[in-house]
């Protein structure tokens, strides 16, 4: 693969380490002015000041310009068939999310969407998404299941995310998401519904290695705490790690499950309790906001300063899904991070990277520009950390390396 040298560098923004950032912690990163980085066979070599001192490198001049690690979205619904622009108008007509999920629209129509989809057709129309992420720094991406919502439906999800994995420069982490919502046959027989992703499909999914961690949405009409905890339970027995959609609409004691099953991250979180961030500063667990999302469903946003107060790390992702968050733009998650949970740019920054990768069981290798992580960095046309998470609206991105190769 060889090396490559990005020198020139106005301004180095980064976090350090190989574990989540927490509490005042998250706030603390490293700035180097006149910096270069070195990224041999894949791999950050060194990161310094002033000129190197290789040579025999492909060599990228960044003109003065900043330089972060590559982005990482730690939660998406990457793989789905169709779109949802017909609730645009229910929604303007009053229908809230849950209205439109129990009228058996929602994540049901784009259940029926991707049950019509080939694997293939549904690799495709994710690559262009996975294409228009890399254009905004985004270098890696974690994409759930959960629009099958059967044995053959939900493995050929995994399956288009392990192919696109294997075929696309960004890296791709997978979550089974069975429990994402109850299909239209089960209606009637949740239990029986739940008994199948315990006793079947989630087998099935491990013994095929197709996911990492397993994910349920714990929220009224959809998954209770109980039955998310037998769910997240079974998965566990399978060497899936826990992750939940919790306290997205209403509090239901999904963020309190955190510390009962050891949940690597927690989802959302717009209306998380008192209770809920203690649990998830006792276990470790990430909290994964979602910010694009509030935005779109017009709700408040999550108490993202209570948490990193109490300790708990802070990350954020985009959500992109067709029906609460049709966005995929990390850049503008970057802006709701600053103006609407307060947080300092050094804060986001930490947020959309190393706990981005801790989010996803990946701080040890993603996340930051030291020596050891992944060569996976952006050149941005901007002068420091400020300019990114002020600018709206247009794409900032000039260069995005990624595992030491230049891709745009
Ligand atoms: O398709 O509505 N919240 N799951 C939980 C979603 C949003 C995705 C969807
Ligand atoms: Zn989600």
């Amino acid at each position: 693969m060889g090396k490559l040298i990005v020198k020139n560098i106005g301004m180095l923004a980064t976090p350090e380490g190989k574990t989540a950032r927490r509490g005042a912690k998250q706030g603390e990163i490293r700035v180097l002015k006149d910096a270069y980085v070195v990224i041999e066979d894949g791999v950050i070599a060194k990161v310094g000041t002033g000129e190197p001192e290789e040579t025999d490198a492909q060599v990228i001049d960044a003109r003065g310009r900043l330089v972060t690690p590559g982005l990482v979205d730690a939660h998406t619904h990457l793989i789905f068939g169709g779109w949802r622009q017909n609730e645009l108008g229910l929604k303007l007509h009053g229908a809230t999310y849950l209205d439109i999920l129990a009228m058996g629209g929602g994540i049901l129509s784009t259940v029926n969407a991707t049950r019509t989809a080939t694997e293939d057709e549904l690799v495709e129309k994710a690559r262009e998404a996975l294409d228009e992420m890399l254009s905004l720094g985004v270098t890696t991406v974690e994409a759930k299941s959960g629009y099958g919502l059967d044995m053959d439906n939900e493995l050929k999800q995994l399956r288009a995310i392990r192919r696109l994995n294997e075929s696309h420069p960004i890296d791709l982490v997978s979550t089974f998401l069975g429990a994402h919502a109850v299909p239209k046959e089960y209606k009637e027989d949740r239990e029986a519904y739940i008994r199948l992703l315990c006793e079947e499909v989630i087998p099935a999914v491990a013994q095929a290695k197709l996911a990492e961690f397993c994910d349920v949405f714990c929220e009224t009409g959809v998954f209770s705490a109980e039955e998310s905890k037998t769910i997240l339970e079974a998965g566990k027995k399978w060497g899936l790690i826990p992750k939940i959609h919790a306290d997205e609409i209403d509090p239901i004691g999904g963020s309190q499950l955190t510390s009962e099953v050891g949940a690597v991250s927690a989802e959302h979180l717009i209306v998380c309790p008192p209770a809920g961030i203690d649990a998830m500063a006792k276990a470790g667990t990430v909290a994964c906001l979602l910010p694009a999302t509030s935005f779109y469903l017009g709700s408040t946003f999550a108490p993202a300063r209570d948490m990193i107060d109490a300790g708990v790390p802070v990350a954020m992702a985009s959500d992109f899904n067709p029906g609460s968050c049709p966005s995929l733009n990390l850049q503008f998650v970057m802006n709701l991070g600053c103006l609407r949970y307060r947080l300092t740019p050094e804060e986001v920054l930490t947020a959309v990277t190393l706990n981005g990768a801790a989010a996803i069981n990946r701080a040890d290798r993603l996340g930051s520009l030291e020596p050891g992580k992944q060569g996976d960095l952006v050149i941005w046309n901007a002068e420091d950390l400020n300019y990114i998470c002020y600018r709206m609206g247009s794409n900032l991105v000039d260069t995005v390396v990624k595992n030491g190769q230049k891709i745009s």
